[in-house]
């Protein structure tokens, strides 16, 4: 570690990639070489809301040690759908979170990422988008989004959500479409996670949502402040970082309410439950697809509850688009954001763990079947460059 001003240690973020487990075809062989030391990975075979036992943890634990290297962070225990509509067996699903945290806690990991988005993790509805360079983004197009709402899933009442404008691109978006391509689309919003089991079919997804009917942004946030109030006192006594991920995109879609796209939510979430232990993964690219979620200075506003890191950025339009750029690019401002997160790594002494969150698909990848998003090159660049940003910083403006 270099030493900042006066022998003192200066902290850097620690790099860590996603690891979807033993069946990832990115190898931890793969993910050492692209100069992590650490690992971010979920039991993606344990199902949804049950607990994860410590053997089961270990096992995964003993590979990534094996291979050189530390699981750092569990991305995610997942929050079961029972617990964000608070029906069923919330409350047994409740106690078997916490359980999980005792044991992820007994085998030594420490922080660990969910997010709270009702039923769908990220939304895109292109995942091999090429850009003008040949590689492939993941890409969100807001009339496709629309067409694949109202005249797809035909969800009830979908136009009501949307202007008369983006109602006719939409329509006309369509009607251009041949049934493969729509066939794609659907496949794309709504294929799920890589690594996890859950994935929907047209109708299922119909089902799923209309079990948050009656439930707005409040009831969604007051279940989730609930959840937080009995999972935060066990993540204390046991020393876990929770650290919640916010939407992606950021705003309600599919007419689902979601409570953490900004820094005003996030803010009302730590007020709620004042706990440091009660964190957040700062996700630029999520967080940045909004004009209005200034990023640099959230970082500072959020300070001490930083746990994870996930640096990506977006490029949106003023329809509504965005896909995933370069890292270095786009409408997030890395550089000010880097510069920020060492000036607070600096005053809490800490490294926090971050991720090269998504990468391009690009050279030898593009002939490879890789997880959206998670190929391994694309990955490499991004945390090279991240790397390279946060060097240069440190060196102009720290040591
Ligand atoms: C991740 C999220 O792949 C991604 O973009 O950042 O899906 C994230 O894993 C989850 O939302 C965290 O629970
Ligand atoms: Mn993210």
């Amino acid at each position: 570690m270099p030493s900042y001003q006066n022998n003192e240690p200066f902290f850097t973020m620690t790099q860590t990639m996603r690891w979807f487990g033993p069946n990832d075809p990115v190898s931890l062989s793969d993910i050492k070489q692209a100069g992590c030391t650490g690992i971010v990975t979920a039991l993606h075979h344990v199902p949804n809301g049950e607990v994860w036992s410590v053997d089961e943890i270990l096992k995964r634990k003993q590979i990534i040690e094996d291979a050189g290297l530390t699981w750092d962070v569990v991305e995610s225990v997942p929050v079961h759908e029972a617990i964000k509509t608070q029906t069923g067996d919330f409350k047994q699903y409740i106690e078997n979170y916490k359980l999980s945290l005792y044991n992820l806690s007994a085998c030594d990991i420490n922080i660990v990422t969910y997010n709270f988005m009702p039923v769908l993790d990220w939304t895109r509805t292109d995942l091999a988008y090429t850009m003008p360079d040949g590689s492939k983004a993941l890409r969100f197009e807001r009339a496709a989004f629309v067409a694949f709402d109202v005249f797809v899933l035909q969800r009830k009442d979908a136009e009501k959500d949307y202007s008369w404008e983006e109602l006719n691109n939409a329509k006309n978006r369509y009607e251009a479409m041949s049934e493969e391509e729509l066939e794609q689309l659907q496949k794309n919003i709504i294929a799920g996670l890589p690594g996890s089991h859950e994935s929907f079919s047209g109708e299922d997804l119909n089902i799923a949502l209309s079990k948050y009917e009656g439930i707005d942004t409040k009831k969604l946030q007051e279940h989730l402040i609930y959840f937080l109030q009995q999972v935060i006192p066990v993540a204390e006594e046991v020393g876990i970082k929770m650290a919640i991920h916010p939407d992606d995109p950021p705003y309600s879609i599919l007419g689902l309410p979601r409570v953490v796209c900004n820094g005003r939510q996030v803010q009302q979430l730590f007020e709620a439950v004042p706990s440091l232990n009660n964190g957040l993964c700062f996700c630029t690219g999520s967080f940045g697809v909004r004009p209005d979620n200034k990023l640099p200075e959230m970082v500072l506003q959020f300070a001490d509850r930083i746990h994870f890191l996930h640096l990506r950025s977006t490029k949106r339009n003023e329809r509504g688009d965005f896909f995933e750029d370069n890292h270095l690019e786009g409408d997030v401002d890395m550089y000010a954001v880097v510069k920020n997160i060492l000036q607070v790594m600096q005053q809490r002494k800490v490294s926090i763990p971050m991720r090269p969150d998504h990468g391009h698909q690009m050279l030898d990848d593009l002939n490879k079947k890789t997880n959206p998003g998670y190929s391994g090159i694309g990955r490499l660049k991004g945390l090279a460059e991240l790397r390279g940003l946060e060097m240069g910083i440190s060196r102009n403006m720290f040591l």
